[in-house]
């Protein structure tokens, strides 16, 4: 078996600190079995940068750092990447922010990582490239001449293809797409928006074995829904919630990077409709909304917009409501270590889940894993968040209905430890089981099988997709039975 080359924007640090969630405990197994090495751009950024990979020897695995001039990261980074891709992934257009030299930073900055990793591979080496920042790497390694099996994991939602029509390389990206041998992608929605993608903008085929053929190759696209570590989140939330008191009203809280796509203003909103509503007036000073959401991306500017609206949001919601005793919004300016956040979860009665789109949203799970079984806190999870698929027993919500969103909040705090306990198990043993050991294992398992000759042994790109919209499909029946019961009960 071949090393595994991982190839993303960060790679983790060469001292391990940080290492903590995210895709390093994901991949470290992988990368220590396989023997690995995690190529990402060096934080630090050059005026001439070099054109060669600096390795570094970890003791599971060896990092190595490509350099980029601080002009790219003006306009590869913050000017294509999160400027253009990431607003049109989350379906913004009005937030695109188009520069004329945005474009060729990004194919010239990808094009030297394909150039940086060519000396360091080896004929049966697998790589797996992540996210959006490095789209065009498997078309460039490819132009070299690399055959290897190239697999890519999109951590973003796709969006329609008139969405990304918006973009006028839209084209050229999604052939950038199709010289991978295999594409993962969050969710169900996402599988056919791609495949819809490809068969308008460079007339892919899709075969009977569920592969496109695409300019004499065959590329696979499929979901393969991220998750944690489940079990470890569990531990750590036990261990930190035993180190202090449960608050004496109750919690709702929100995780957020400040981001416009988590849908935050509308979220503090439907929080001041629901103080707002007569019937919930008893829960005033008897319940708190704790934001946490660091700030992002600071310089692009629909970022420092985001962060005044909240701040007037808070600010007007603590001025109508509090009182001398009571603070009905606690807005964290910062990001919070793990632990302490794992504790915070399951200390709380309701986590506020809601963004407007979102790839998956990881908080979801974290919230759902640190629960404790026999008193669990209710999710509120938006329907557009890849974790909408799985987290059935959600309360799912539409984040741009503000009105249903209060009512769900009224609705999460008022319901039953019976319902809360049926709901929660649910979730929790699907992430139990579908953890990230489970999801890294998957997603390599299928690359293994997608290079070269297609193995029809494989669950195919359609296949997964008619699974889960089906079982989509019959969780929405239940959820719509269950609140039907519910409300129907509530009015008895
Ligand atoms: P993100 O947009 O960053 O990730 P998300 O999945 O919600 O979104 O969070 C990732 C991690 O960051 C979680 O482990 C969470 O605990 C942590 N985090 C978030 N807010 C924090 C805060 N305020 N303080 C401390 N930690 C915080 C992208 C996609 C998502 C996708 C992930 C993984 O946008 O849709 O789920 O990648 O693929």
């Amino acid at each position: 078996m071949g090393r595994l080359i991982v190839v993303s924007n960060r790679a983790p640090s060469v001292d391990g600190a940080g290492d903590a969630g995210g895709l390093v405990v994901a991949l470290r197994g992988s990368l220590e079995e396989m023997g690995g090495l995690w190529i990402g751009a060096n934080p630090q950024t050059y005026e001439q940068p070099s054109t060669e990979l600096t390795v570094h020897h970890r003791a599971d695995f060896d990092i190595a750092h490509f350099q980029i001039s601080d002009a790219d990261q003006e306009d590869y980074y913050l000017g294509y990447a999160n400027s253009v891709l990431w607003p049109i992934f989350h379906g913004r257009v009005d937030l695109m922010e188009m520069q004329t030299q945005f474009s060729p930073a990004y194919w010239r900055v990808n094009k030297r990582v394909a150039e940086s990793l060519v000396p360091h591979l080896k004929p049966d080496d697998t790589i797996w490239v992540q996210d959006y920042q490095l789209i065009p790497v498997a078309r460039e390694l490819r132009k070299l001449g690399v055959k290897n099996p190239i697999g890519f994991f999109l951590h973003i939602p796709v969006p329609d293809v008139q969405t990304l029509r918006a973009v006028p390389e839209w084209k050229k990206l999604t052939r950038g797409l199709c010289a991978y041998d295999l594409v993962g992608l969050q969710a169900a929605r996402d599988v056919s928006n791609l495949i819809d993608i490809c068969q308008r903008a460079v007339g892919a085929e899709l075969l009977p074995n569920g592969a496109m053929a695409v300019e004499g190759r065959q590329v696979r696209i499929a979901a393969f829904p991220i998750s944690i570590d489940t079990k470890g989140f569990r531990k750590m939330a036990q261990r930190a919630a035993a180190e202090r008191p449960a608050p004496p009203f109750a919690r709702l809280i929100g995780v957020d990077r400040l981001d416009y796509s988590k849908g935050l203003p509308q979220r503090f909103e439907a929080y001041e409709r629901f103080l707002e509503k007569p019937e919930n007036q008893h829960w005033h000073g008897r319940v708190q909304f704790l934001q946490v959401a660091p700030p992002t991306r600071a310089g692009v500017d629909a970022y420092d917009d985001i962060r005044h609206q909240l701040e007037a949001l808070a600010g007007r919601i603590n001025g109508a409501y509090g009182t001398v005793d009571w603070t009905p919004i606690q807005y964290i300016h910062r990001p919070l270590p793990r632990e302490e956040l794992a504790g915070l979860y399951r200390h709380s009665r309701v986590a506020l889940v809601t963004p407007l789109f979102d790839g998956m949203n990881l908080v979801a799970k974290e919230f759902v894993a640190a629960q404790d079984e026999d008193d669990p806190g209710v999710l509120i999870l938006s329907q557009f968040a890849g974790a909408a698929e799985e987290l059935k027993s959600a309360l799912l919500v539409n984040p741009h209905d503000i009105e249903q969103c209060a009512d769900s909040i009224a609705e999460a705090l008022n319901m039953s430890a019976a319902t809360r306990i049926r709901r929660h198990t649910l979730s929790y043993d699907h992430i139990a089981t579908n953890d990230i050991a489970a999801w890294t294992r998957t997603y390599l398992e299928n690359l293994a099988n997608s290079g070269g000759e297609q193995d029809r042994s494989i669950e195919t790109a359609i296949d997964r997709m008619l699974n889960m919209e089906r079982s989509m499909a019959q969780g929405l029946a239940e959820h719509r039975a269950d609140t039907f019961s519910q409300s129907t009960r509530s009015k008895l």
